[in-house]
């Protein structure tokens, strides 16, 4: 593979302006080029790094990109690199099937949304939601005594123990929160006082007063978190859900928030994005939504452009690339 020109899809512009991103790696590529150029030949050995559309990929090697557009296929491209860690939205076989690899952006949302998830769970439990919710009525709330509590304590799951889950069980811990996990492997990681494999979700579960969900959506996470699972979780407990939305299914999690079969929930994904003017989670209490932003953070595009360099100093020297999905 030679990246020669490197395309910025127009869909990035959905976490922040493609130009950022196209500044940030306005030397891409000098380095390695200039050190392995022997011709003497004074050619430019930067990488083009255009922002494009669908319809100006033709001379692209390769793509950086928010979203997955078949426009991708029909340019015959090398590689995509997704500014996303989920690739649930790609077309694994077909990607293969056409010899193009895949990179993801797994690995730069620890403290971005371990500290979004952790803020869920602060306001939650510090009641922040409500005084926001009083504020807008100008009106002086004051809640139940017994309504607030710390979270210091307090027992969290992290489903889902990479990057994501790995950033908030680090942050609830320092924040004094007795944190358990569950992962495949079942493998111990900093930070968990216990790791179980998904077979025992329901012992992990039990007993916590946050379960938050950090997992890929799969086949085996499709689904993972339905009626059963609210029915073995305290009837005090919060879920989060910083994951996917189809890894939890929204309505037994409505049906489970009516019953009081738990506490509530801070949702950041849902089945149906944006979530629908007429979805009775917007009118709960205990509900906070977020529009799939807990990832959000002004150095977005720097840390893509690091993974974007990485990757392609990686295709100069013949290494293997980093966070290949395909
Ligand atoms: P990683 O690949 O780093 O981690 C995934 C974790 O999930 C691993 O610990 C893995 O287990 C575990 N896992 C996978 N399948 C299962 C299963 N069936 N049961 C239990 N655990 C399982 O991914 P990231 O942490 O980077 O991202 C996770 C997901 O979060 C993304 O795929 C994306 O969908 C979502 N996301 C959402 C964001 C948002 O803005 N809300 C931002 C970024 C990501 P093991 O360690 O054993 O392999
Ligand atoms: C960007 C969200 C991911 O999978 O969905 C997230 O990385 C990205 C604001």
């Amino acid at each position: 593979m030679q990246v020669r020109r490197l395309g910025i899809h127009d869909s990035v512009s959905a976490v922040f302006p493609p130009e950022r991103l196209r500044d940030a790696l306005s030397d891409l590529g000098s380095e390695a080029r200039r050190a392995s150029d022997t011709s003497g030949e004074q050619s430019d050995p930067r990488v083009a790094v255009p922002v494009v559309g669908d319809d100006e990929l033709g001379d692209c090697d390769a793509v950086v990109t928010f979203g997955y557009s078949d426009a991708f296929l029909d340019a015959d491209l090398d590689w995509i690199h997704s500014i996303q860690a989920g690739y649930d939205r790609f077309p694994l076989d077909a990607l293969e099937e056409r010899g193009v690899t895949l990179t993801n952006s797994t690995g730069i949302h620890d403290t971005s949304v371990g500290e979004f998830a952790v803020g869920l769970m602060l306001s939650f439990a510090r009641r922040l939601h409500t005084y926001v919710r009083a504020q807008t009525d100008r009106e002086w709330h004051h809640p139940a005594w017994d309504e607030p509590f710390t979270l210091d304590g307090e027992r969290l799951c992290v489903v889902g123990l990479g990057t994501l889950g790995r950033g908030i069980a680090e942050r609830a811990d320092a924040l004094g929160m007795d944190v358990v996990g569950v992962r495949r492997s079942g493998e111990p990681t900093p930070h968990t006082e216990a790791v179980y494999t998904p077979d025992d979700l329901h012992e992990a579960i039990a007993g916590a007063k946050f379960v938050a969900l950090a997992v890929p959506l799969t086949d085996e996470t499709t689904g993972m978190v339905g009626a059963e699972e609210f029915a073995a979780m305290n009837d005090d407990a919060y879920l989060v859900n910083v994951a996917r939305g189809p890894v939890v299914v929204q309505e037994e999690l409505v049906a489970a928030l009516r019953d009081d079969d738990i506490a509530g929930a801070g949702l950041d994904v849902f089945e149906e994005e944006p979530l629908p003017e007429d979805s009775p989670l917007w009118d709960f209490e205990e509900v906070l939504v977020t529009p799939h932003r807990a990832a959000a953070e002004r150095d977005y595009f720097r840390h893509i452009a690091g993974l974007v360099r990485q990757n392609v100093e990686r295709v100069e020297s013949g290494d293997e690339m980093t966070n290949r999905v395909v």
